[in-house]
């Protein structure tokens, strides 16, 4: 140790904790004292901040990692001896009775409501440069992700302080997760955009760090190539977000205000806030702890699978098991055909969305047991059949849906299914995978995101008694998509189901080359027929009806190819764009009543 030069306190603990867990090599071509001294300080800060991020610090990350190699050598399945079965959960259907009483429900449960949006992944699959929130939802509006999850929240926030018995009228807090990859971006669209029209207060950034790569079976931390005072980092997972929520503090402060569900999601699901209402309600009436949202999932679909798990020592667990995982556990269990669809065309396993709804009094009890550590995994690429060395270097990784492996049997953990077409279309793949993914299984690109919203909007509507003309099918960047009329509103106009069928009456139909965005909070749809674009827009005292028969060339749709750099990144990506020949647009500024005469 006598080579470090002068050392604080704080940094020979540090050193002690690496020499005392096999990192001797992190110091060994280390220069003489004096030489190199800032980059040996920056090597105790980069230490000290992994030590301190990490459940256990270094020592226990070094611990779990030659565990969890030594059985990654002997190929051992982490699933030895649980069998899987199918379990059982809430089915809703859109627009039934008990879809329409949980989505009342989840209304009244919102004001006491936290959301977590896990935001620290770059998307590598997708491939975009930006940020994935940023990114539009649809080109209609432009609106991007992450304000119309805010737009969302805040509209289910007003939905519930109206039916609040109490009259209380928390602001419900959103936390968003991000890592040195997305943190300054994500910071700075928010506060370019006025954060979306949230009060800043409400918004928390909690970033998670990288964790340090391990370059052999014997945990031992990989160098930076080309800084021998750095350790290599690369992303934990988004299983983080459980410990850093813990130890945020935030927790205690929402226990205090009465709170009482905390609501996971990820980036890039522009259907999600369709389903939080029933789901939240689900939550409530059965009285989950846990509440996974699920979707029916083609088998070997790449999306984990919800799944009962039984040991054979009585132990029982409702987990996602990630696809990969879940075909071999059942060809080893008794299923010779391992993950196949039943006579529904799905697989008996729903497919897991990854959105979480846990109720914060038990969370917050789990985490002081956990400390918010989730059970992780190591998934080394071996160079040959030894599994004596690595191609690259690995690290741990954890995944927030595995939060349940650590509860007791007493814990109450089920799941929702919706239907896919009005829950779940996030955008992961770039163009040139989408258009390989075999026919029938999702594409999960902007070009279906964007899709699926113009479908999801018209069944929407058309349960709602409106009748959209049925989509057209067509192939964008090499994927064959429905595309159906694009009709986008604002979540003000209308969070739920039950109040979308109070502002559509009479009389409407809208064709499938139609474009329609309502963008005010009290428009009305009543006796409409449209053939063409309608943009509407009003501020909250206007009443608008949209009613008599609207035809105009309205917005075509120009096909772009993926490869065109002259077209922006965001729109290349979806393999169209549109082209405004001719619309309607109505801005009403002033309070009062008006039709589209005025
Ligand atoms: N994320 C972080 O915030 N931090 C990280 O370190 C990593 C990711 P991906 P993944 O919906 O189809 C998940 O990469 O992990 C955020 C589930 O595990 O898009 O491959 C990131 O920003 C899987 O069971 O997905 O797969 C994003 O918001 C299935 O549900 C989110 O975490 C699958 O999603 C997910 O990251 C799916």
């Amino acid at each position: 140790q006598s080579n470090i030069g002068i050392l604080s306190p704080d940094q020979i603990e540090l050193a002690k904790i690496l020499l005392e867990n096999g990192q001797s090599h992190l110091f060994l071509h280390w220069s003489e004292p004096g030489v190199c001294d800032k980059e040996k300080l920056a090597f105790f800060d980069q230490i000290a901040r992994l030590n301190s991020s990490y459940p256990g610090g270094l020592a226990a990350y070094i611990k779990t990692a030659k565990e969890l190699l030594a059985d990654s050598k002997l190929g051992k399945n982490p699933y030895d001896g649980f069998s899987p079965s199918v379990p059982s959960g809430e089915n809703l259907t859109f627009g039934d009775d008990s879809f329409i009483e949980m989505e009342k429900r989840g209304v009244v449960e919102a004001r006491k409501a936290t959301f977590v949006l896990v935001a620290g992944g770059l998307g590598e699959r997708l491939g975009y440069n930006g940020i994935k929130v940023a990114l539009p939802r649809e080109t209609t509006t432009g609106t991007c992700f992450l304000q119309h999850y805010i737009e969302s929240i805040l509209a289910l926030q007003e939905a519930s302080h109206k039916v609040a018995s109490d009259g209380s009228q928390t602001d419900i807090p959103f936390i968003i997760m991000t890592s040195d990859d997305t943190h300054s971006r994500t910071q700075d669209l928010l506060e370019l955009n006025s954060y979306f029209g949230m009060k800043p207060t409400q918004v928390h950034l909690l970033k998670q760090e990288k964790v340090a790569c391990l370059d052999d079976n014997d945990a031992r931390l990989a160098l930076d190539s080309n800084n021998k005072y750095k350790i290599q980092t690369k992303p934990h997972g988004h299983g983080d977000v459980h410990s850093l929520l813990y130890t945020s503090g935030l927790l205690d402060k929402w226990l205090d205000a009465g709170l009482k569900w905390v609501l996971f999601f990820q980036d890039t699901n522009g259907l999600l806030f369709n389903a939080i209402p029933a789901s939240l309600g689900v939550s409530a009436t059965k009285q989950y702890h846990v509440n996974s949202l699920a979707v029916p999932r083609k088998a070997k679909e790449a999306i984990g699978g919800i799944t009962k798990l039984t040991h054979a020592d009585g132990r029982s667990m409702v987990i996602n098991v990630e696809y990969n995982q879940l075909d071999p556990l059942l060809r080893a269990s008794g299923f010779p055909d391992g993950d196949v669809n039943s006579e529904t065309g799905y697989s008996p396993f729903p497919g897991n969305i990854n959105q979480l709804i846990l109720e914060l009094g038990p969370y917050k009890e789990e985490l002081q047991k956990t400390g918010g550590a989730i059970k992780e995994f190591v998934n080394p690429k071996y160079k040959d059949s030894t599994k004596t060395s690595f191609k690259s270097s690995t690290r741990l990784e954890c995944m927030m849906q595995d939060y349940p492996k650590t509860l007791p049997p007493t814990a109450r953990v089920g799941f929702t299914v919706m239907d896919i077409w009005l829950a779940y279309a996030p955008v992961k793949n770039n163009p040139e995978d989408a258009a390989k993914v075999p026919k029938g299984n999702p594409y999960h690109s902007a070009t279906s995101g964007e899709m699926a919203i113009y479908r999801a909007n018209s069944r929407i509507l058309q349960k709602a008694g409106v009748k959209v003309e049925e989509p057209v099918k067509q192939v964008l960047n090499g994927q064959e998509v429905e595309v159906w009329s694009r009709i986008t509103w604002k979540p003000k106009w209308g969070m739920i189901f039950s109040d979308i069928k109070t502002k559509v009456s009479g009389n409407c139909e809208i064709s499938q080359r139609s474009t329609m965005a309502i963008k005010g909070r009290n428009v009305l749809v009543e006796n409409l027929s449209l053939d063409g674009a309608l943009i509407v827009d009003s501020i909250d005292d206007a009443e608008v009806k949209l009613g008599g028969s609207i035809k105009n060339n309205g917005w075509t749709m120009e096909t772009v190819d993926y490869k065109d750099t002259s077209v922006p990144e965001e729109i290349r990506i979806r393999g169209f764009r549109f082209n405004k020949v001719e619309q309607l647009e109505k801005k009403f500024t002033q309070p009062g009543k008006f039709s589209l005469e005025d």
